[in-house]
């Protein structure tokens, strides 16, 4: 059996290089995988209406029902920039949504599956913010806007969040924080964890447990696959014209 694992595409336009380098890595991976596991902030912003998707998404959203038609299982874990995934995800991909993460069973290991933004226990007001962002009158709110302004409303913030997180991801002891989160996960049984988020790829097994942390793919391009029970952190090297 073989699992790919990605996280934190921020995906934005399909013009863009990451995104362009997403579709061919998918495109050259396509059935030869088992269970395709997106772990977060795929997309540069995401909330789920009923009947309708952003344009920008459609490319990457045929690609992913080719996978569904090739037979692998899609699994995706919301992040804080996508999130109410469910409808498209799970109504039109059979894909298993969860939203918080949570564990799954890979060759027959136990597996935890998080996107990471809920790995610091100290950031309270990232808490407050998500809880809210997730709550049924936001969702409601949400549901009403019109794409059209629901999408340029994000495209601002996530400008603006972009400024903040470059001055902030130097302070953030990423290692660490992932490290006591495995260790509490470990605790509830599992032995493996996979997470994304704080785009600092990183593999490192211990005797209590073994943690993957993506990276991301908006210049890294790191991935991991799992086959046949062993993990691996790699790098995908896109073709060199798409730099052009
Ligand atoms: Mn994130």
């Amino acid at each position: 059996m073989r699992t790919l694992f990605l996280a934190d595409a921020h995906l934005k336009q399909p013009s863009d290089l990451n995104y362009r380098a997403l579709l061919e890595f998918l495109d050259k991976q396509l059935g030869r995988v088992d269970t395709l596991v997106l772990l977060g902030d795929i997309f540069e912003f995401w909330v789920g209406y009923q009947h309708t998707v952003f344009a920008a998404y459609v490319p990457i959203l045929e690609m992913l029902g080719r996978y569904r038609e090739a037979g692998t299982q899609i699994i995706i874990v919301e992040g804080n920039h996508d999130f109410h995934l469910g409808p498209y995800f799970h109504d039109r991909l059979g894909a298993l949504v969860l939203p918080d993460g949570g564990g799954v069973e890979l060759d027959g290991q136990k597996v935890f599956l998080a996107h990471g933004d809920l790995a610091n226990p100290e950031d309270r007001g990232y808490r407050i913010l998500r809880s809210v962002l997730r709550s049924w009158p936001l969702r409601l709110l949400i549901r009403i806007s019109p794409p059209d302004l629901a999408w340029g409303i994000a495209a601002k913030a996530s400008r603006q969040s972009r400024r903040r997180r470059n001055k902030k991801s130097q302070q953030v002891p990423a290692r660490e924080i992932l490290q006591n989160y495995a260790r509490a996960i470990q605790s509830r049984g599992y032995q493996t964890i996979v997470t994304g988020h704080f785009h600092q790829p990183f593999h490192e097994t211990t005797e209590g447990y073994e943690l993957v942390a993506l990276g991301d793919w908006i210049d890294q391009f790191s991935y991991a696959v799992c086959e046949n029970g062993l993990f691996e952190l790699k790098t995908y090297d896109p073709v060199s014209d798409l730099g052009s």
